[in-house]
């Protein structure tokens, strides 16, 4: 493990706001306080711990990463976690042992992934989190790992929300599919539906989309059951049948990605109903099929998360190995898909 306090690391640590440095031991504390440097180099070998691959955001991510790492000439150790949080975590030290000069990681959920990244930076590997985030009690942004790229998964769920709301005119009976459990997308997602209906979203903080909800939110928008179907196409079927068994009264459906909301719909068809007349349905992700469900009117509207993440990574990584001040949290801008773009949109969808 490579303790010694380099004049960069020291650089760094000054950059995010280190006391000043006067014996020994403060330098070295003062040191840790940021994440690894990075050497500037013309290329690196670079990880990407995937956390699964079984959906079209997901296959699309991967692609990103390794055309650009390709487009750079960089080599990419490329692990896929398979939806293991165990196999993640072993990823990320076998990418440690092969001593990668810096790793991506997707990771699957808060808690036990935070231990990754703080085994990451023991061995002095830096880590830059893609598309979801790590429980920040364990490991700090700007001092264990460089920074977050994602979305506002916030704002995407209060955009959800906002659609909803006026496609059913203030009034609906709702059932919820969650992502991963513990999972940052799923966790924040919820919020920003949640708090839009009752009317505490912060709009302020996610850039004023949408515009904070009347103050009471919207009483007549009952969420009457919510549960998780791991953000997966079959998970979301089976869970949205016993859930709708459970509430036949229900006549929205918000889900927190666009796999789970076709699984909703295959559930609905099956059980002779029809989804987007007897049911609208509301999703996050903007992927081809569910651009081409809202096409077909089975689908309401789905609030894009980009998951090109490619270029943004290596040019994050590029900024990071020449002293550059990294932000802590890049935000990539999302689009927003309904009836009046969902087919003009469907040549680039992924
Ligand atoms: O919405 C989902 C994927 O973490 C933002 O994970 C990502 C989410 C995305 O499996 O489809």
């Amino acid at each position: 493990m490579d303790r010694v306090v380099s004049r960069r690391r020291l650089i760094q640590a000054s950059a995010v706001g280190a006391t000043v440095l006067v014996a020994g031991s403060a330098l070295l504390q003062t040191a840790y306080a940021a994440p690894p440097s990075l050497e500037k180099k013309d290329t690196y070998k670079v990880g990407f711990s995937q956390v699964e691959m079984n959906n079209p955001w997901r296959t699309a991510q991967t692609t990103s990463m390794q055309d650009e790492a390709k487009k750079l000439g960089h080599e990419l150790v490329y692990t896929d976690a398979g939806g293991s949080e165990a196999k993640q975590i072993s990823d990320v030290d076998s990418m440690i042992a092969q001593r990668v000069d810096l790793i991506f990681l997707a990771p699957r959920s808060e808690k036990p992934l935070a231990q990754a990244v703080m085994k990451a930076k023991a061995a002095g590997i830096p880590v830059i989190l893609l598309d979801r985030d790590v429980d920040h009690a364990i490991a700090k942004p700007g001092e264990d790992f460089v920074c977050f790229i994602g979305s506002n998964f916030v704002q995407e769920g209060g955009r959800a929300a906002e659609w909803l709301v006026n496609a059913m005119k203030g009034k609906a009976t709702i059932i919820e599919l969650e992502g991963t459990t513990g999972a940052s997308p799923a966790i924040d997602r919820q919020k920003g539906f949640h708090d839009y209906i009752g009317g505490t979203y912060a709009s302020a903080e996610n850039s004023g989309t949408p515009a904070a909800a009347p103050s009471g939110g919207y009483p007549d928008m009952k969420i009457v059951a919510s549960q998780t179907g791991d953000f997966a196409r079959d998970k979301g079927r089976q869970v949205f049948e016993t859930l709708y068994q459970a509430n036949p009264d229900a006549n929205a459906v918000f889900t927190h990605n666009d796999e789970m909301a076709l699984g909703a719909i295959a559930a609905l068809e099956a059980a002779g109903k029809v989804p987007g007349k007897d049911l609208i349905i509301v999703s996050i992700d903007g992927s081809r099929d569910a651009l081409q469900a809202i096409v077909d009117g089975k689908l309401g509207a789905t609030v894009e998360c980009n998951p090109r993440f490619g270029p943004v990574a290596f040019e994050t990584l590029a900024k990071y190995a020449s002293g550059e001040q990294v932000p802590v949290k890049i935000i990539n801008p999302d689009k927003f898909y309904d009836v009046q773009n969902a087919a003009a949109s469907l040549p680039d969808a992924y």
